[in-house]
Order: structure tokens, then C-alpha cells, then sequence
């Protein structure tokens, strides 16, 4: 039976979701029956807000690919997804009661199956939930998984994590994760787009994350992204920004020891830091 879940940081909540129903990999049945009105209601409400946000501030493969997820006007059944994405990329959503640990993550990851939380946020944690739930995972994971250069990488940080947890650097592959598939930019051509899930399910870091002059925008770069710590419960201070998806598999194809051991013994950087190695991003 699953022991007790991981959640992103320091969470002064007990993590949410039922996982007395979760086997030893953490995956479940997606309870249907669970969902309400409301709750497929409150779905509803953020595809309408965030579909509409999109033009202009999500990435091309992105907005091409969103369709895929089928039904707007109310949860999906993850099996209607499957059956579209096990044909185009050979991956499988699984459900998870919500954040599962590192390893059993990495593993589903490197099996090409994406954990998907199937609760639903409440009505009042409209505009905002630390942690993910369905409408996180569905809308702003899932579309990217019908990519095939992106499923690969996907499948390959999985892999890669459960080599790093084999070496103990787990808190620095995860820092990859979160400035690439959970807040990664990308310069298109006609100009910076977002292509991070955390991002794309966010009606407010959308905007700010593409636009707003607050925050830096730093070419990615490994080692740096290894190094920089993130914060889980506000917008970013520093995005990273590659050139294509391409370029991220790319980037990330060989094996990262030589990275490890290059960064090894070196200090973090602090979310916000700015150093005069960095590329800076500028549209
Ligand atoms: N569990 N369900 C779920 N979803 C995630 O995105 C997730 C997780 N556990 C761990 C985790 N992400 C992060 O630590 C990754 O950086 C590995
Ligand atoms: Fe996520």
C-alpha cells in the first residue's frame, strides 16, 4: 500500500486526495462517480478562461495540440484521452490520488504513463491551488505528451531521475523539471511563448510570465538551472528560455554525471539570482 506522499517544498497542509486507493505505484482508478456539478463546472470555467487566454502567450505545439484533450464542458474520462495519445506518442495518463514521491513519479515517466490527479479544485480555490489537481494536469501536462519530440523528453527526464535518485542529486534534476516542463519559455519566431505546464494552467502567470517586465528570462542553460532554486507558491523570479522543443531534447540527450560532477560542491542560487554568465533573454 502507498506510504505517505510527497508534496512540492514545505506544505503546512496535509497533502489532499484519498490515497488509501493507490497501489504500490501510487496509481488508481479515476473516480468518476466523485465528480459533482460543481465540479465539472468548475473544469468548465478554467478551460473557457484559460483557451481564451491563449493566443499570442501559449507555444504553437502547444495550441495545436489542446483539442486532443476532447471534452471541454466537463472532466474528461481518462480513458477517452488514452485512447488518443496511446496512437500518437505511445504514453498513457494514469491516475495518482495527487503528488506521488520522486521515484515512483520517475518511473511512470520513464514507462511513458503521466500521472494525473483527478480531484478537482473548490469553487473558491478558483484562481489559485498550490497543488495539482486535474485541471493543473489535464490542461496544462497532457496536451505537450501528443508532441512526439516532447513525449521523448519527457520520457527521458523520467529516466533520468531514476538515475539521479540512484546518485543523489534528485533536488537538482527536479529544478530541471520545474524551469522546463513545469515553467519553461520558449522564442518562437514571432516571439516568447509559454510551453511550461504550471504556466499554461495559470490564468494569471500566463500573462505575467510572457509579458511582465518583472521577472528575469535567461537562456537555459543546465548546470545554472541545476543550481538555481525555485519557490512553489509564487510566480517565478527567473524563467528559462529555450529555442525549441528540439533544442531541449537536444540539450538534454546525453547523460548527466559530467553535469553532476561539474556542479558538485558549488553553491545554489537563490530564485532571483543574476549573474554575468547569464544569457539574457531579450524579445
Ligand atoms: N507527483 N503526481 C505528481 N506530479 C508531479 O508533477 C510530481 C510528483 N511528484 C514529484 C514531482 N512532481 C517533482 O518532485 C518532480 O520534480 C520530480
Ligand atoms: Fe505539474
Amino acid at each position: 500500500m502507498a506510504t505517505e506522499p510527497v508534496v512540492y517544498g514545505a506544505s503546512d497542509r496535509p497533502p489532499r486526495g484519498d490515497y488509501s486507493r493507490a497501489g504500490a505505484d501510487y496509481t488508481c482508478e479515476q473516480d468518476y462517480a466523485q465528480y459533482t456539478d460543481t465540479d465539472h463546472d468548475t473544469y468548465r470555467r478554467l478551460y473557457e478562461r484559460q483557451e481564451a487566454l491563449l493566443p499570442g502567450l501559449a507555444c504553437d505545439e502547444f495550441i495545436a495540440a489542446l483539442p486532443s484533450l476532447g471534452v471541454k464542458s466537463r472532466i474528461p474520462h481518462f480513458e477517452d484521452i488514452n485512447e488518443r495519445l496511446r496512437k500518437a506518442t505511445g504514453w498513457e495518463i494514469v491516475t495518482v490520488p495527487g503528488l506521488i514521491p520522486e521515484v515512483p513519479f520517475f518511473t511512470l515517466l520513464a514507462n511513458r504513463k503521466f500521472p494525473v490527479t483527478d480531484w478537482i479544485r473548490t469553487p473558491e480555490e478558483f484562481d489559485y491551488i498550490v497543488e495539482p489537481d486535474v485541471f493543473h494536469d489535464l490542461f496544462g501536462h497532457v496536451p505537450l505528451l501528443f508532441n512526439p519530440v516532447f513525449a521523448d523528453f519527457v520520457q527521458r527526464y523520467g529516466q533520468g531521475g531514476l538515475k539521479a535518485h540512484e546518485q543523489g542529486v534528485c533536488e537538482q534534476l527536479s529544478r530541471l523539471y520545474w524551469y522546463t516542463i513545469e515553467f519553461g519559455l520558449i522564442a518562437q519566431a514571432d516571439g516568447l511563448r509559454a510551453y511550461g505546464a504550471g504556466i499554461l494552467s495559470s490564468s494569471g502567470e500566463l500573462t505575467y510570465a510572457v509579458t511582465s517586465a518583472e521577472p528575469q528570462r535567461i537562456k537555459l542553460d543546465l548546470k545554472r538551472v541545476m543550481r538555481t532554486r525555485y519557490k512553489i507558491d509564487t510566480y517565478q523570479q527567473t524563467y528559462f528560455v529555450i529555442d525549441s522543443i528540439d533544442d531541449l531534447l537536444s540539450q538534454t540527450a546525453p547523460d548527466f554525471t559530467p553535469l553532476y560532477d561539474a556542479i558538485k560542491g558549488k553553491p545554489d542560487f537563490v530564485a532571483n539570482a543574476s549573474l554575468p554568465s547569464d544569457s539574457i533573454y531579450i524579445e
